[in-house]
């Protein structure tokens, strides 16, 4: 038998089971298709990055003794679809199998799921890169009544032994997170990331996707993500150094000017392969064994990889496909137009936007308390935020991101990712932010022409939402505040939110699927 290899392009790992296990007559195929690029229009770094560190993965695979085929975007052959191109190559290679390990995303894994009894046969294999597998999620999940990341994470510390000393947890606590609600602070220093030098490689790959989607958001000219495992592993050092030590104090802060603050950002490099969790787990660990950060450091971060990246993905593989349909306040907005383009005067949207169209990247408070926020409160169709959030950030694969937009952000779910909707007012990001001293809009008033809109908008969702919501143990204590409200203070702010979306929905290009 001689197998064909396919690899994708968030599949850049020696440790792959295709690859682990590869016969001497086996060809490695890595593509770049065209359809990948634009089943959502993703953003300019991410198909940047998605390029050179494919083209670098297939030099490193060479540089091992691999026979690798290379489909290029410019190939005159090229089907630029994934499924064409393997079984197209397959053919030209004499290959009687495809071997590919489980992809990120649900329509690729059922468009080959269809074809495992085809005459061309694909072999799907389980990824191993992760902590668990969907099978062992199910089994965890097999049962309980509630499903908590709390309680799927403190069996995650046990089974891999992080932070762990004997049965018990490393500083007596499994969850330091009420250390870790610090605002921005104007004497913050936050470490700058690393500048890694563009190679040929990297250039020729830059150039192409500028050529070929010089339509889609952003541009590339201060393209900085890391493309090869050598680039991620100094992404890596720099940040257990720099970041880490005040990683969990301001995990929740804000900043007007700043995009990292003392975040990784590890996840692109780590979900499209040149990271495993493990070693980003293992040398936060390090760093606080050694004394170098703190624990509510360590265990913040430990948390975010070992808890939430497991279990997201978990609930994506054992609720698919009915979770994309899932929408449990029936929600029907289109996106507002100022998501593609940050034109508008709310100054926390207007950062978030274009620290997003700069970097393809936004910190998880930006992504979960300013655009998701806002898109709950207005009430956006899932479908229009999710195609949003899977675009424009370089680390967006539906794994992991649908749970975190429909799920987390919009509550269509119905509470399997978080027991309340994660709802708040223009109070909360004035508290953790320094946006609202530059913005046209006050915090503090609710209605009126100088009303925050975030404020309305909170209330006008609880009302709106209240059959679903006012039973919510954990919402009792806002309702109560709500009932308490003179019916004059509830018209007026029902009023200021009813215009506030008019005005959304009668400004251009409002929906439109995406504007770039
Ligand atoms: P850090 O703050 O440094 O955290 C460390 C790591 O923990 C991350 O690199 C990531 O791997 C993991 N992590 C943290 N929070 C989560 C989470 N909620 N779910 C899964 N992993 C987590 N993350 C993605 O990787 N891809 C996405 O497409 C994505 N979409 C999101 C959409 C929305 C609406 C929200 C609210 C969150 C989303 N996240 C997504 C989770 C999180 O915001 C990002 O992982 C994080 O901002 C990446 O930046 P970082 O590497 O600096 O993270
Ligand atoms: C995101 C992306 C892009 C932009 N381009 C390619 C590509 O040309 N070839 C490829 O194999 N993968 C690409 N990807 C990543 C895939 O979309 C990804 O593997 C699936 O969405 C599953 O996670
Ligand atoms: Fe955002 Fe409201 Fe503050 Fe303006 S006042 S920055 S809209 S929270």
């Amino acid at each position: 038998s001689k197998p064909l290899l396919l690899v994708l392009g968030d599949q850049l790992s020696f440790s792959l089971a295709t690859l682990q296990e590869a016969p001497a007559n086996a060809v490695v195929v890595l593509c770049e298709v065209a359809e990948e690029a634009r089943y959502v229009p993703h953003h300019i770094h991410k198909i940047g990055l998605f390029l050179a560190a494919m083209r670098h993965f297939a030099q490193a695979l060479r540089e091992k003794g691999f026979q690798v085929h290379y489909s290029a975007l410019d190939d005159a052959d090229n089907t630029h679809s994934l499924i064409d191109e393997a079984e197209r190559l397959a053919r030209q290679y004499n290959c009687d199998e495809i071997r590919v390990t489980r992809p990120g995303e649900w329509r690729l894994w059922n468009a080959m799921h269809q074809r495992v009894k085809a005459s061309l046969p694909w072999r799907l294999l389980e990824d191993e890169r992760f902590f668990t597998t969907p099978d062992d999620f199910a089994q965890w999940a097999r049962g309980r009544k509630q499903l908590r990341l709390e309680y799927f994470y403190r069996q995650q510390r046990k089974q891999t032994g992080f932070l762990m000393e004997g049965d018990e947890p490393a500083g007596g606590q499994w969850n330091f997170d009420h250390d870790n609600r610090h605002s921005i602070d104007p004497t913050l220093d936050f470490p700058a990331l690393p500048q890694h030098r563009h190679d040929a490689l990297t250039q020729a790959a830059l150039a192409d996707a500028e050529r070929h989607f010089s339509d889609h958001m952003g541009n590339l000219e201060h393209f900085n993500l890391p493309v090869t495992r050598r680039q991620a592993l100094v992404d890596l050092e720099h940040f257990t150094r720099h970041g880490l030590p005040h990683f969990g104090r301001y995990q929740d802060a804000i900043s007007d000017s700043a995009p990292y603050l003392y975040h990784s950002r590890l996840s692109a490099a780590m979900n499209i392969g040149l990271l495993s969790p493990r070693e980003v787990c293992a040398a936060a660990e390090q760093r606080y064994y050694a004394g170098d950060a703190p624990i509510n450091a360590v265990e913040g971060f430990i948390r975010q990889i070992l808890g939430w990246r497991e279990y997201v993905r978990g609930l994506y593989w054992t609720q698919m496909p009915d979770y994309k349909r899932a929408n449990q306040l029936d929600f029907k907005r289109d996106l507002p137009a100022f998501y593609w383009n940050a034109d508008t005067d709310m100054r926390c949207l207007q950062r978030a936007i274009q620290m997003t169209i700069d970097n393809s990247y936004a910190h998880h408070i930006q992504r979960l308390m300013v655009t998701g926020n806002f898109a709950l409160l207005c009430g956006v169709k899932p479908e229009a935020l999710c195609d949003w959030y899977l675009a424009v950030y370089a680390d967006a694969s539906e794994w992991v991101e649908l749970p975190n937009t429909l799920g987390m952000v919009l509550h269509g779910d119905g509470g399997l990712m978080g027991s309340k909707p994660y709802c708040a007012s223009g109070k909360y990001i004035d508290k953790m932010s320094d946006h609202c001293q530059h913005c046209r809009y006050s915090p503090k008033q609710v209605t009126g022409p100088n009303a925050c809109p975030f404020n309305s908008l909170y209330w006008h969702f609880l009302e709106t939402n209240a059959e679903q919501l006012s039973k919510n143990p954990r919402m009792k204590l806002i309702y109560g505040s709500l009932k308490r409200m003179s019916d004059e203070k509830r018209e007026a702010m029902h009023q200021q939110a009813e215009q506030f979306l008019q005005q959304l929905e009668t400004s251009p290009g409002y929906g439109q699927a995406c504007h770039t």
